[in-house]
């Protein structure tokens, strides 16, 4: 039986809109553990990491709140790195996106550690690639990529034992479609793989997710970092940042399906989950729903296509 451990991370301090910081809360009450546990895993949830709160300062020298979003990502290195120690999955229980900085420089870590391939996927309607110079809001939530691609304040590249913590090469984005002028400028000059809306427009779900998965086998570590603002809001309205025009929830299921067949699924952030603007937990319900295909949940018994 495969073992998770939930990692709680109420925080908001890389948003503006506030309200993140409640996602935890509202995955246990839509059910997360029971479903999971039904998938057949063992589940451990030992409550929610301990950071500071939302000072709702003004950004300072390109950026709001480092320092709480530095020590929140230190108690996320530590937490993500003593999981997969332990040989269970990570499961990171947000909060908002900047958290990916501290669960993925983990997540490397232990790769390289094992000389393991890494495969980052990137599911977002943003590209999360500012830099502080670059960043229209300040806020950290928008600059995770950057920062792990090595370009951001050093108390946050740094966090592993290398730096930069990923090379291009191991991320893929996917359901992009708001992307601010000098993000479009990082993501082509540093030529990370991007699957936006119009390309899954056009290719369809299942060829952007076989394409996304061409590189990954049984012996990669496959951390999907998921934003809830992936989906359309008018199946998703509890997130901070919405963005019109997104996947469908038959399409999210689809993803979710065929990242659960490759086998490979290692790591996972569930991010933006906003419950202060959802309406009576539904984007929440989704959210669970959508683990228990990533964890194998499928309507018929069916041979891996
Ligand atoms: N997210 N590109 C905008 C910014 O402020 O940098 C929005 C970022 C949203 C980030 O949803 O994780
Ligand atoms: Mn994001
Ligand atoms: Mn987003
Ligand atoms: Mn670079």
């Amino acid at each position: 039986m495969r073992g998770i451990t939930l990692i709680g991370a109420p925080t908001d301090v890389g948003a503006s809109v506030l309200g993140a910081s409640m996602g935890p809360e509202a995955l246990r009450i839509a059910g997360i553990a029971q479903a999971l546990r039904a998938r057949d895993m063992k589940v451990f949830d030992y409550g929610n990491l301990l950071g500071p709160g939302n000072p709702q300062a003004p950004a300072e020298g390109g950026f709001r709140h480092l320092d709480e979003v530095t020590a929140w990502n230190r108690a996320l290195f530590a937490a993500t790195l003593d999981t997969l120690s332990a040989g269970r999955l990570p499961l990171m229980m947000g909060g908002d996106h900047c958290l990916a900085i501290g669960s993925i420089s983990a997540v490397a870590q232990h790769c390289r550690a094992r000389q393991q391939r890494l495969k980052v996927l990137w599911f977002d309607a943003h590209a999360d690639s500012n830099t502080p110079a670059s960043s229209p809001s300040g806020n950290l939530h928008g600059m995770p990529v950057a920062c792990l691609l090595g370009h951001g304040p050093e108390q946050l590249t740094h966090l592993a034992d290398t730096s930069p913590v990923l090379a291009p090469r191991e991320v893929t984005m996917i359901g992009i479609r708001s992307v601010d002028p000098a993000e479009r400028q990082f993501v082509n000059e540093h030529g990370i793989d991007v699957y936006d809306m119009r390309t899954i427009d056009e290719m369809g779900m299942r060829a952007v997710m076989q394409s996304a998965l061409a590189d990954v086998d049984a012996g990669t570590h496959l951390h999907v970092s998921f934003d809830m603002d992936f989906l359309d809001p008018g199946v998703a309205p509890g997130v901070g940042t919405p963005v019109r025009g997104g996947p469908t929830y038959r399409e999210t299921q689809l993803c979710m399906e065929m990242l659960a067949d490759c086998g490979a699924l290692a790591s996972v952030d569930l991010v933006e989950l906003n419950p202060a603007l959802d309406i009576r937990n539904q984007t929440a319900e989704l959210a669970v729903e959508l683990l228990e295909s990533l964890f194998g949940k499928s309507t018929l018994m069916r041979e891996k296509r």
